[in-house]
């Protein structure tokens, strides 16, 4: 799966050389093309931004210099994502999604963003990664690749995908390594059991537990059975416990 990044920052990418990322790209399992916006200014001061007609404050991206940076590198079957927080928030449905795809083309803004006609021209999809204001595209890009990316086959190498947060609708249950004593905590003793029917319910249920005290709106997208039902029935219960409930 190929990534071609339209950045004004290329340097800013300088993490994606690490750990699984970094080894993915080195295995040929992705592969990460940075192109500096600026290299298509036809400035001779090598100019890319310019004031707000109508005014405002700051600088928009010039169209006609994004324009050129994409057409460096479109192809038919590429998508192409504005990262903004004007766009769609990312969840681990959209990441899985976008996985599928063979080509992306992520276009990162800065300062106030792009002129809207190159957007309108170019742009498949704008995506945001998350409520909170940046300043530019270029991690929200990193964030897309990175999530993206473990998908892509080969490079992840074990089953970590199956149980980890948001696979079953849950947020994932805590797990332990040695030493089995730690600053006098012990790793709870169904773990050490060996049975492991009571260590998936313990599970389950502690996920059941982290989803309902964190992030409750998830637990209503999920199928839960009697007994996921029961338990939580009982953890509303204890929290209630000793006062009356007002509705
Ligand atoms: N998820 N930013 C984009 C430039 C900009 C400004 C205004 C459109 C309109 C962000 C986010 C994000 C900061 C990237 C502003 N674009 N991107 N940049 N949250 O905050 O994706």
């Amino acid at each position: 799966m190929k990534f071609d990044v339209l950045t004004l920052f290329p340097e800013m990418f300088k993490p994606l050389e690490e750990s699984i990322i970094g080894r993915a790209t080195k295995n040929k399992k992705i592969e990460i093309n940075l192109v500096n916006i600026r290299d298509y200014s036809k400035d001779k001061h090598k100019k890319v931004d310019d004031t707000i007609y109508g005014g405002g404050a700051g600088m928009l991206i010039k169209p006609d210099v994004v324009y050129d940076a994409y057409k460096s590198v479109a192809s038919e079957k590429a998508k192409v994502i504005y990262l903004s927080p004007k766009g769609k928030t990312l969840c681990q449905d959209k990441v899985e999604s976008l996985a599928k795809e063979e080509h992306l083309i992520l276009l990162c803004g800065h300062y106030e963003g792009i002129d809207q006609r190159v957007i309108d021209k170019i742009v498949d999809e704008e995506i945001s990664i998350g409520d909170y204001v940046l300043t530019g595209g270029e991690i929200p890009a990193m964030v897309l690749i990175d999530s993206v990316s473990r998908y892509a086959q080969g490079v992840l190498n074990n089953e970590s995908i199956k149980d980890e947060s948001f696979s079953n609708g849950l947020l994932e249950y805590p797990q332990y390594t040695k030493p089995e004593l730690f600053e006098n905590m012990k790793v709870p003793e169904v773990l050490l059991s060996g049975h492991h029917k009571n260590i998936e319910r313990f599970r389950r249920n502690k996920s059941l537990e982290l989803t309902y005290r964190n992030r409750p709106e998830l637990l209503e997208k999920v199928e839960l059975t009697k007994e996921d039902k029961e338990y939580l029935e009982n953890l509303k219960k204890e929290d209630n416990d000793g006062y009356i409930k007002i509705n």
